[in-house]
């Protein structure tokens, strides 16, 4: 396919040319040599838990092959499969938020150089919501308590999550009377992989409901945890100033790029970055400087607290390398397409991972730990210096010229811009100025038109005077279409026109990474309880028009479960089974108030949301 029919945008279309030109495979020619997908798979009728199997069960009904070996149908099978799926997502996020549990506890033990409490305030706020003293407390003790607390969520002494004191009362009991309450992240995904062992839980729609649990456990302690670890450590975003797309590379500097998720690696490669003496072992390689950019998710990290430009979104991964600009990709864990160990080697890109938990073949391994951090950045960044000298600069093409974004929407920035209350903004919703919220979050797909529906539903909405919150990967797409600049505010209704005029922002927010999807619902959470009403009373919606990842759709369950209806662009493996799907797009609505909107179609999925956000104001008396 032409480069035009893949992606949006100029950057994305000429390293895709630049890649076929260099002989490198990308993302899209492998999605080509995978079609036609199998069909039984994408139904979700594939099942390979035991091995009596594998089984599968034929979508025609009245054909041969309606049961698997042990019996199981089309229904337990397609929702044994979307369990795992929502445990695997839960897994990534809340794994990711226990790591920063270990990294408060190195620093409360003094065996983190180079981590520290950098928001004592929020670590007070954050602790005494929770329930911990912390009235004329050392830091250090209440930081150890929050510790405590933090662990005991993934654990099975609970019987409510700790951060469910910020659901509305409604909520919670719609949660405890269907038996969804999250007690605890790692006994919900443990369970939810005991029921889908053989002979277990063969109800569809029990299981489905574990499921929200699951997701639950997810949003309101592994994701939440995650996030405001990460704040108390790293610091509380504020807004600021950036840019994004592939023009944030230098062709004079050292590049180096970080993609993966936890900031625990990335604030420290930026660190070492910083020092004098690697700015000065740089220059005496002959590069101007040290140049970080962010990719996917810890790219968000870095955006959010350090204005740290952003180079690109999911799909733009593979391309970043094919400039020849970069220097070393240094990653994580998650979203980390496995080719770009074959991408780097296709130009003198270093390839560096640091998580014991997620190696790459081929990829060379700095292993990060709390104790070791500061000085394992430090020969991230002097690969990276000794890779620049191997800079083939005839290779290299920066495609464009960076756009300029804001970014840093934090609740806490948020209020504070508000002049410490929601006020401001519950006035404009009133005054129907901002007829509602959606947040459009997750990734990129190579089977949708790179960022096209991300952008789409984006100036769809905005143009229906619905502000946006943006995080993952629908940063980048946002901000390269002008949409987190308050100029980007010319292509929003009159109303949110007005409000954004007014308060000086953009028509989309830019609230963080998907882990900070958590602040999308404490947010949510803290407006139901400023009006009285239950989260599925707002005129609200989440969306996630190009999701890709089991993580997104853990995300867009917990939307749901909370009370949030969610839009997706493509169904994921579960419409083999009707009884599931029915669940999905409707079933859900009578049990917890939300549910799933499938529609690819950017403008007819607002016209859909636009339809029930009018519906709920009504009801509310707007
Ligand atoms: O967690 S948005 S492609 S990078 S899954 Fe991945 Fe999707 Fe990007 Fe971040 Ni989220």
């Amino acid at each position: 396919k032409p480069p035009q029919e893949l992606s949006i945008w100029e950057d994305a279309q000429k390293m895709i040319e630049k890649a076929r030109r260099d002989g490198v495979e990308t993302v899209w020619d492998r999605y080509e040599q995978q079609s036609p997908h199998c069909t039984f798979c994408e139904l979700g009728l594939t099942c390979k838990n035991c091995n009596m199997g594998p089984c599968r069960i034929s979508p025609k009904e009245g054909g041969k092959m309606q049961r698997g070996v042990c019996g199981a149908d089309a229904h337990v099978i397609v929702a044994r499969n979307f369990g795992r799926f929502v445990a695997g997502g839960a897994a990534g996020h809340s794994d990711h938020g226990r790591d920063l549990i270990e990294v408060l506890e190195a620093i409360v033990e003094g065996k983190a150089p180079g981590y520290q409490i950098s928001d004592e305030a929020k670590l007070r706020r954050v602790s005494a919501e929770l329930g911990i003293n912390v009235d004329g407390r050392d830091v250090m003790d209440v930081a150890r308590d929050l510790m405590d607390i933090c662990y005991a969520d993934f654990g099975s002494r609970k019987k409510e999550v700790g951060f469910t004191c910020r659901v509305p009362e409604k909520r919670k009991e719609i949660w405890r009377k269907l038996g969804i309450m999250p007690r605890g992240v790692d006994r919900e995904i443990a369970e939810m992989m005991h029921r889908t062992h053989m002979g277990c839980d063969n109800d569809a729609p029990n299981t489905l409901l574990h499921a929200a649990r699951t997701s639950l456990a997810d949003g309101w302690a592994g994701s939440m945890i995650g996030t405001e670890l990460s704040d108390i450590i790293f610091g509380t975003p504020a807004p600021s100033a950036s840019r994004a797309n592939l023009g944030v590379l230098k062709a004079d500097h050292v590049n180096l790029l970080v993609h993966g998720h936890n900031p625990v690696v990335s604030e420290m490669v930026l660190a070492a970055a910083r020092e004098p003496e690697m700015i000065a072992k740089a220059k005496a390689a002959g590069a101007a400087g040290i140049n970080i950019g962010g990719l996917c998710c810890t790219g968000n990290e870095l955006l959010m607290r350090q204005g740290i430009p952003m180079a690109g979104n999911h799909l733009m991964t593979e391309l970043a390398i094919v400039t020849g600009a970069v220097d070393a990709m240094v990653v994580d864990y998650q979203c980390i397409m496995p080719s770009l160990v074959q991408t780097a080697a296709c130009y003198h890109t270093k390839f560096i991972t640091t998580a014991d938990k997620a190696k790459f073949t081929g990829a060379t391994h700095v292993s990060f730990h709390p104790d070791n951090a500061v000085k394992q950045a430090r020969v991230v960044v002097e690969m990276a210096i000794e890779a620049y000298e191997r800079r083939d600069q005839g290779r290299v093409e920066i495609p464009c010229e960076p756009v300029d974004i804001t970014t840093g929407f934090s609740i806490e920035a948020l209020l504070s811009a508000l002049g410490g209350t929601l006020d401001p903004v519950l006035d404009a919703v009133k005054a129907g100025k901002i007829r509602g919220f959606t947040a459009i979050v997750g990734c990129n797909n190579p089977r949708i038109k790179h960022d096209s529906a991300n952008v789409g539903l984006a100036k769809a909405l905005i143009k229906k005077d619905i502000l946006v919150l943006a995080t993952g990967c629908v940063t980048t797409a946002a901000g390269k279409a002008g949409l987190l600049m308050p100029e980007g505010a010319s292509m929003a209704g009159p109303g949110l026109q007005e409000v954004c005029g007014a308060l000086g922002i953009p028509p989309v927010l830019h609230m963080g990474s998907c882990v900070d999807n958590s602040r999308v619902i404490q947010l949510c959470a803290a407006i139901a309880n400023a009006l009285g009403v239950d989260i599925s009373d707002l005129p609200v919606w989440g969306a996630s028009p190009e999701w890709y990842s089991e993580k997104a759709v853990a995300i867009g369950l917990y939307c749901v479960a909370s009370g949030i209806p969610v839009q997706i662009g493509t169904p994921p493996h579960i419409t083999g089974s009707d009884v599931v799907t029915n669940l999905a797009l409707s079933g859900l609505e009578d049990l917890v108030g939300a549910a799933f909107l499938v529609e690819a179609d950017p403008e007819k999925a607002a016209d859909i949301m636009d339809e029930r956000i009018k519906a709920k104001r009504k009801a509310l008396g707007l």
